[in-house]
C-alpha cells in the first residue's frame, strides 16, 4: 500500500521524516518528495507550499507521479469552534472553500458550477483516528475545515466563514487537497492541530505554536500509520 502524507510547511513534515527515518529524495515540479518504507507501507512524504495552488499540484503529483493510494495531511489550522484549544486535533469530516465568490451569479459562497461545495474525508480513516484518538486518551474533534488563500487573523472574517459554512476550523490547503482526492478516488484524512484562533492574535500565535501543533498532528498520524499497517 502506498500513502501519502503531506504538509504545506517544512515545520508540518519535519516531525515526521524525523520519526520515520532514512529516506530517498526526488525533486520535481519544484518540491522534494522524500519515499519511506514504514512497517511495509510505502510512504510518500513532501510539503507543498502554503495555499491552495501549491498544495493542489503536490497532491496531484504524488498521486499521479508516485501512485498514492490514499492521502494523509497534517498540519496546523486555526481554530474555530470554540472547544478547540490551542494543541487540539481536528479531523475533517467535509472540507470548502470560503474564498470562492461567484455570487455574483446567484451560486451560494463556496460553490462551483459542476463541484460541490463541501467534500467529504473517507469513512473508513475517520473510524481509524476515532481508535487512535480513544487509545491515546486524545481529544479529537470531528468537523467542517474551511480552506482559503488567506491568513485569517481578524474576528469578521472568521465570524464570516464561521457563519457562513459551519465551519469548526480554517486553513489555506485542506479543501484544495480534497478536491484533487476527490475528482481522483483517493481516499484522503485531513488532520490539524490548531496554532491560533483566527483572531487578532493570530499571527503572534501562529508562529508561538507551529512548531508544538505540527508535532501534535504528525504524531497522531503515527499512529495512525500503525493501524494502517497491521
Ligand atoms: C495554512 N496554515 C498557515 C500558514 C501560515 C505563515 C507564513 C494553517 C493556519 C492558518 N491558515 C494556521 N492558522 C491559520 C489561520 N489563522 N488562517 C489560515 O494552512 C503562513
Amino acid at each position: 500500500m502506498k500513502i501519502a502524507i503531506m504538509g504545506a510547511m517544512v515545520e508540518e513534515i519535519t516531525p515526521l521524516l524525523e520519526a520515520l527515518g532514512t529516506h530517498r529524495k526526488t525533486e520535481y515540479a519544484g518540491n522534494v518528495y522524500y519515499e519511506v518504507e514504514y512497517k511495509g507501507l510505502e510512504l510518500v512524504i513532501a510539503y507543498s507550499k502554503i495555499g491552495k495552488v501549491f498544495s493542489t499540484l503536490t497532491a496531484a503529483t504524488m498521486i499521479e507521479k508516485f501512485g498514492a493510494e490514499k492521502l494523509l495531511f497534517s498540519g496546523v489550522a486555526g481554530g474555530i469552534n470554540p472547544r478547540l484549544k490551542i494543541g487540539d486535533l481536528i479531523a475533517a469530516t467535509s472540507l470548502c472553500q470560503h474564498d470562492v465568490d461567484i455570487t455574483a451569479f446567484g451560486h451560494p459562497d463556496g460553490f462551483i458550477p459542476e463541484g460541490k461545495l463541501f467534500i467529504k474525508s473517507d469513512d473508513a480513516l475517520l473510524v481509524i483516528a476515532k481508535e487512535v484518538a480513544s487509545q491515546m486518551d486524545k481529544n479529537l474533534l470531528e468537523g467542517v475545515i474551511a480552506t482559503g488563500d488567506q491568513f485569517v487573523a481578524d474576528l469578521k472574517r472568521k465570524n464570516w466563514i464561521a457563519d457562513t459554512f459551519a465551519a469548526d476550523a480554517l486553513e489555506m490547503e485542506g479543501a484544495s487537497v480534497a478536491v484533487v482526492c476527490d475528482a481522483l478516488d483517493v481516499p484522503f484524512f485531513i488532520l490539524r492541530a490548531i496554532s491560533d484562533t483566527a483572531d487578532m492574535d493570530a499571527g503572534f500565535n501562529f508562529d508561538k505554536f507551529l512548531e508544538s501543533s505540527a508535532k501534535e498532528s504528525a504524531t497522531f498520524i503515527i499512529k495512525m500509520l500503525d493501524k494502517l499497517a497491521v
